[in-house]
């Protein structure tokens, strides 16, 4: 019989876990073999000085974990382990450098971030207000799962908004919430049939063609022309579903005039293979004109996925993104993803609710559009005053960024580099090309969500040092 070491200092484990620990390592290194009969319970409690409780949660533990089976009126015995047949090697679990992460985020002195939303704006105090409503009267729903498209009633909320700020015309049943753009895009390429040739928008949004590429999809890219993407080049392609940003082409921010809008719709209409995914991306902030209407919202032949998301608007970090299916599509969908759970959790999607029937969204727009507009205007103010006729703004009308065109004998790679160095933050646009291409000229997005009044002086110095400097 083995002896127990049992530890009654109070800082140790419970007796129970003391007795359980030491019996699973007598039966793992067979000093009690398989069906040996283990003392009755009062005895074990009388020989070491325990409860009878104790050593009754130790055999139930090891029960249940399959170490001991219990043989009505005969007591208990011990099980027989199957052994590892190797040897555990340790070495396998060090984790090798090169997926080491760093604990701290980096730190800048200023960013042009395209990929961000400013966080100092955000109207903490409302959106708590509309959590803790939604976490107080909600219980119901917190307590479920939700419908794998979100919940009903914060799609029928997300319906009328779309329709009202976008004129998206669609039913709550049309559209899936999601966690991020590409999570939706993985969705539907998995109802979508699988010869499909996808379109990309070259220079466009990478990280879409690169999940595609990921599931094997084919994917072909269609060059702009200066009112977005080129619809001829689109009808000599084998493309049958293309993805595009016209209220904002990403990272160009051309806005897609009607016309375009109409060929392109022309072009899905003529076969029924054919599908637009418009990317509504970073349109919710317009400086020097009405918003243009989606693409969704003129489509007459259900040709239209539309996807959007609260990143810009709201916070990247929420992650509540959306897709709009045509009929057919969400057909579709019920049929083969019905088994999903949402991705999209069920607190965010309540409070985001909230926060758009109070009327706070659009309060927070309204102020976001003021500010971004500010920001803008001063910003392309200081960097034309820096670089003079050494620059060329485009894209500006829109957006949280712009592109900036330079005249200058450096590359894009080697400015990066320089302003990394300077501890500034921006992107080059060569990351938006699927095709490596040459240009005499270089191009840099610049994001200005986060560059307050303070930042953006040293913003624009460090940038032409970057560009310019020794
Ligand atoms: C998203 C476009 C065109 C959708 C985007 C982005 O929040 O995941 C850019 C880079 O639903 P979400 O939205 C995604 N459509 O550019 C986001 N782009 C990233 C952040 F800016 C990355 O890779 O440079």
């Amino acid at each position: 019989m083995i002896t127990f070491q049992i530890d009654r200092t109070r800082s140790k484990t419970y007796l129970y876990q003391q007795l359980y620990e030491q019996l699973k390592q007598a039966i793992l290194q067979k000093d009690l073999k398989a069906h040996d009969k283990l003392p009755s319970k009062r005895e074990l409690a009388g020989n070491v000085s325990v409860s009878f409780n104790s050593v009754n949660a130790a055999y139930q533990q090891l029960v249940a974990e399959g170490y001991v089976y219990a043989k009505e009126r005969m007591g208990y015995f011990v099980e027989e382990i199957t052994m590892f047949e190797v040897e555990p090697n340790e070495a396998l679990q060090e984790l090798p450098s090169h997926l080491r992460e760093d604990e701290k985020t980096k730190e800048h002195i200023a960013s042009f971030s395209h990929m961000s939303a400013d966080h100092a704006s955000f109207p903490l105090d409302s959106w708590l207000k509309c959590e803790q409503q939604a976490l107080k009267a909600e219980r119901k729903q917190l307590e479920n799962y939700v419908h794998p498209q979100g919940l009903y009633t914060v799609r029928q909320t997300l319906a009328r908004f779309l329709r009202l700020t976008r004129g998206v015309k669609c039913r709550p049943e049309q559209i899936v919430l999601g966690s991020g753009t590409q999570q939706l895009l993985r969705q539907l390429s998995s109802i979508m049939n699988p010869d499909t040739t996808y379109g990309i928008e070259e220079p466009g949004y990478q990280r879409l063609r690169h999940l595609l590429e990921s599931e094997e999809r084919s994917v072909a890219y269609i060059p702009l022309d200066d009112q977005g993407i080129s619809v001829s080049h689109l009808e000599k392609s084998h493309v049958s579903t293309v993805i595009t940003t016209p209220s904002h082409q990403f990272p160009t921010g051309i806005i897609m005039p009607i016309s375009r809008r109409i060929e392109l719709l022309n072009w899905a209409a003529t076969n029924e293979d054919r599908y637009i995914i418009e990317d509504d991306y970073d349109s919710e902030f317009i400086y020097d004109a009405d918003a243009v209407p989606s693409l969704q919202s003129l489509d007459g032949s259900n040709r239209v996925i539309y996807t959007g998301t609260f990143s810009k608007s709201l916070l990247p970090g929420l992650r509540i993104s959306y897709m709009v299916l045509p009929i057919p599509l969400l057909e579709k969908y019920r049929d083969k993803l019905a088994f999903l759970m949402s991705s999209c959790s069920t607190l965010a999607q309540l409070t985001l609710q909230r926060f758009i029937e109070t009327g706070e969204y659009q309060k927070h727009i309204k102020k976001m559009t003021k500010l971004y507009r500010m920001r803008r205007e001063r910003l392309i103010e200081e960097l034309e005053r820096a670089f003079e006729r050494t620059i060329k703004i485009t894209g500006a009308n829109s957006g949280l960024h712009f592109v900036a065109t330079f005249k200058s004998e450096r590359g894009e790679q080697e400015i990066l580099e320089r302003a990394k160095a300077l501890g500034l933050e921006v992107y080059g646009t060569s990351r938006f090309y699927q095709q490596a291409f040459m240009s005499t000229q270089t191009s840099l997005v610049i994001g200005f969500a986060r560059l307050n009044e303070e930042l953006m002086e040293r913003a624009v110095t460090t940038l032409k040092e970057a560009v310019f400097g020794s």
